[in-house]
């Protein structure tokens, strides 16, 4: 007789349960080369949540063919114009690509190209379903008032390269002008 098993990544519940998980905080100390208004950013409590990710890794990190599931959950706020945001990456062998699904809230999700000539953004609402190709940078927005949550579900060999993107930044980014999400070139 074999046993059934309790779903660990629950949409509706907006919650990764049992297993071994890993939960990462990122605060706003935590993301000094990120947003583009340093004196907004200075002005902000350094222990301030702005976003947590809770994932849960079937498989050892590296491993090929396995998948690793994730939730984000980004909390509501901006940096001067900027809104709250992940650091976002590339994926470290570069060919990986990945999917989003959103849970809750209102977002956009930025992507880039590699050779940063083209910045754009899909709007994320809850249930919307996004495929990030491979070789594409890409970090998340909370344009909303409340939290943003979304799942992600990408390949256990990707890796996560954050090097290249706090080096140099995406090359728009999302600003709120005249009440709308906007993207604009940095300054
Ligand atoms: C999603 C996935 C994770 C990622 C997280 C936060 O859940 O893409 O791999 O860690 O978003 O994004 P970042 O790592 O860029 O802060
Ligand atoms: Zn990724």
């Amino acid at each position: 007789m074999s046993s059934i098993l309790a779903p660990k990544l629950h949409f509706r519940r907006l919650e990764l349960q049992g297993g071994s998980l890993d939960r990462i905080s990122r605060r706003v100390g935590d993301l000094d080369d990120i947003f583009h208004d340093q004196r907004a950013y200075a002005a902000l409590p350094k222990d301030k949540l702005v976003y947590e990710v809770v994932s849960s890794f079937p498989v050892p990190d590296g491993t090929e063919g396995g998948l690793f599931i994730g939730i984000t959950y980004i909390y509501p706020g901006k940096v001067g114009d900027e809104y709250f945001m992940t650091k976002g990456h590339f994926h470290k062998i570069r060919n990986r690509a990945e999917v989003y699904v959103c849970m809750e809230g209102e977002g956009m999700l930025i992507l880039m190209n590699e050779d940063r000539t083209r910045t754009w953004a899909e709007k994320m609402e809850p249930g919307s379903v996004h495929y990030i190709n491979g070789f594409t940078a890409h970090r998340t927005a909370n344009t909303g008032s409340g939290m943003l949550s979304f799942g992600a579900c990408w390949p256990s060999d990707a890796g996560h390269d954050y090097d290249t993107i706090s080096e140099h930044g995406f090359s728009k980014i999302l600003v709120e002008r005249g009440g709308v999400p906007t993207l604009v070139d940095r300054a």
